[in-house]
């Protein structure tokens, strides 16, 4: 057995996970002793796993299977018994999650930028989940930032690569790798939630989609799901193979970059349904013929509808959504007497809700939804969710739509990102805007009675903590809302998000254009933050 190696090593400054753990730059992981750094440190911080099962796979991006190398090196001279890593180096999000629970390993190590391009030039993550399989809450990135400002040193043994190709055991050092189908547990999963022969009933009659995977992880879960178990007809699937760079796109399922499925479903004679997913699989965008779903919608639609699956018959717990998402989903919770809860951006939050037994499903305003069937959101689950319910009330997307816009009223809305922003820039803009907070309640701005502004804080339900800072909230008599928050997972400059929402009760004014029918909220928002003066933008980068 290879002797444990202790290799000096000093602090890098910024290794602070952000929403989504550590996402640098290539160049940056790419630096001696970086990666290192901060895997020493994940280890350092847990305790009890000697022994024990550690999960580790990635999206497939360049870096991924270095990287790799290096944890499994370094997980043998740490003292872990096992690691059950994905072949090719591939788990999507939500398939890593179902692999830490199904083989109740300790937690999991994904590597991922998730939407971000990947390439050597571009960008790189790596995060750690927990056994019950979600993302590490705060108090643990928390003591991983802080060990990773004063680590001297890291465990690591020499070994040769291990076989990333190869299925099945291997060893390093006194540790067991198992290389396994990164799709399977997956795949026996979705089995067990959604009715397959009505979706392949649905296929069989000659129903159509397209699903976009960009490239990136989900290709081979979509290839073995959609038209291996479920019978779609080959070609279903775009994009399917995981490349390094993602065929040089930016794998984020929205109507800018996923173009070839936006083209695809505007085609005459386009198919029926169309979906995609990004770059590790936990995202999904839900689009109809020539019909467009918002992720906020697609939340309040599957919580309306979860029950047509088997998975969710039984009724669901309670679902929750985060802040800046739109309230759409509260409005079906509370027609069907669920709870309905409102936590800060990022999956991490849901986890101790689902963990409790207090929510069902959970959802994001950044093409995120996902159930207590794993600890992450997940991309290809939504979709299955979806073919569920078309398979069962067999209507078009848009019909589905309108039908629950007039039950339940629409909550237009929009999100205007502004990416590369000077990062002194937008948090002056941020400072600005809480400092103004106390004096917006009760004034009439544009026509608009502010009900509420605060910075949005969070008491954890189930165990208490607190999460301050989550983002400002201008909440107006009539149900609208602005939202401001700063990104946690760019990796240049800052990216400022203004989330705009506005209720249409009136079934007649269910077909306006959202940008127009949000343009005097657009404007307010505008007028209160000095977007244009503060950041020297005319123009949001992304409108999603
Ligand atoms: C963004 C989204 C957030 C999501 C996060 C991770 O975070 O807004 O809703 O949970 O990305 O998604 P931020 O801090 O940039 O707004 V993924 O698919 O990148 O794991
Ligand atoms: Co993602």
């Amino acid at each position: 057995m290879t002797a444990p190696r202790l290799v000096p090593t000093e602090p890098f400054a910024g290794q602070r996970p952000g929403t989504s753990g550590l996402r640098k730059k290539v160049a940056v992981f790419r630096q001696p002793h970086y990666l290192e750094n901060f895997v020493q440190s994940i280890y350092d911080v847990l305790e009890g796993y000697a022994g024990q099962t550690l999960v580790v796979g990635g999206d497939g991006r360049f870096f991924n299977r270095e990287a790799i190398q290096v944890i499994l090196r370094m997980a043998a001279a740490n003292g872990f018994g096992r690691v059950l890593v994905g072949c090719r180096g591939i788990l999507s999000t939500p398939a890593a999650s179902a692999v830490i629970r199904k083989h109740r390993a300790f937690g999991g190590i994904i590597l991922s930028a998730s939407h971000n391009p990947g390439g050597p030039d571009e960008d790189f993550g790596i995060k750690y989940n927990i056994g019950a399989g979600g993302p590490a809450p705060e108090k643990v990135t928390d003591a991983i930032f802080a060990r990773s400002q004063t680590i001297s040193q890291y465990r690591i043994i020499d070994a040769a690569d291990i076989d990333l190709d190869r299925p099945g055991r291997q060893s390093l050092g006194g540790m067991t790798v198992e290389v396994i189908d990164p799709v399977a547990d997956y795949a026996e999963l979705m089995q067990r939630l959604f009715d397959f022969p009505a979706i392949r009933g649905l296929f069989a009659s000659g129903f159509r989609m397209c699903f976009d995977a960009m490239h990136a992880v989900t290709g081979p879960y979509a290839h073995t799901i959609l038209e291996g178990l479920l019978g779609a007809p080959a070609g279903t699937v775009i994009n399917g193979i995981p490349l390094p760079d993602f065929g040089g796109g930016h794998p984020d399922p929205n109507l800018v970059h996923a173009h070839d499925l936006v083209a695809a479903l505007a085609a005459p004679d386009g198919p029926d349904f169309g979906a995609a997913s990004d770059g590790d699989g936990d995202r999904n965008m839900i689009l109809g013929r020539n019909f467009y779903v918002t992720p906020s919608d697609s939340l309040a639609v599957l919580t309306a509808n979860a029950g047509l699956a088997p998975g969710y018959a039984g009724g669901l717990a309670g679902v929750a959504r985060s802040m800046p998402t739109s309230q759409a989903a509260d409005r079906v919770a509370a027609a069907l007497g669920l709870a309905c809860y409102e936590t800060p951006t990022g999956w991490k939050f849901f986890g101790n809700l689902m963990d409790a037994g207090l929510v069902t499903l959970c959802g994001e305003e950044s093409f995120g939804t996902g159930s207590d069937h794993v600890r992450e959101k997940d991309g290809l689950w939504a979709v299955l969710l979806w073919l569920n319910i078309l398979a069962s009330r067999r209507q078009s997307v848009e019909d589905i739509l309108r039908q629950h816009w007039r039950t339940y009223g629409r909550n237009y809305y929009s999100r205007h990102d502004y990416e590369g922003v000077d990062s002194a820039a937008a948090d002056a803009l941020m400072d600005h805007l809480r400092q103004n907070l106390a004096s917006l309640p009760s004034k009439c701005l544009g026509g608009f009675t502010v009900d509420l502004a605060d910075d949005f804080s969070y008491t954890d339900p189930v165990d208490g903590s607190v999460s301050a800072g989550q983002g400002i909230r201008i909440i107006f008599s009539d149900g609208s809302r602005i939202v401001y928050r700063l990104s946690g997972t760019g990796t240049v400059g800052a990216t400022l998000r203004v989330y705009i929402e506005r209720f249409e009760p009136d079934p007649a004014r269910h077909d306006e254009d959202t940008q127009r029918i949000l343009a005097p909220l657009i404007d307010l928002a505008e007028e209160i933050a000095g977007i244009r003066r503060r950041t020297g933008r005319d123009h949001p980068t992304v409108i999603t």
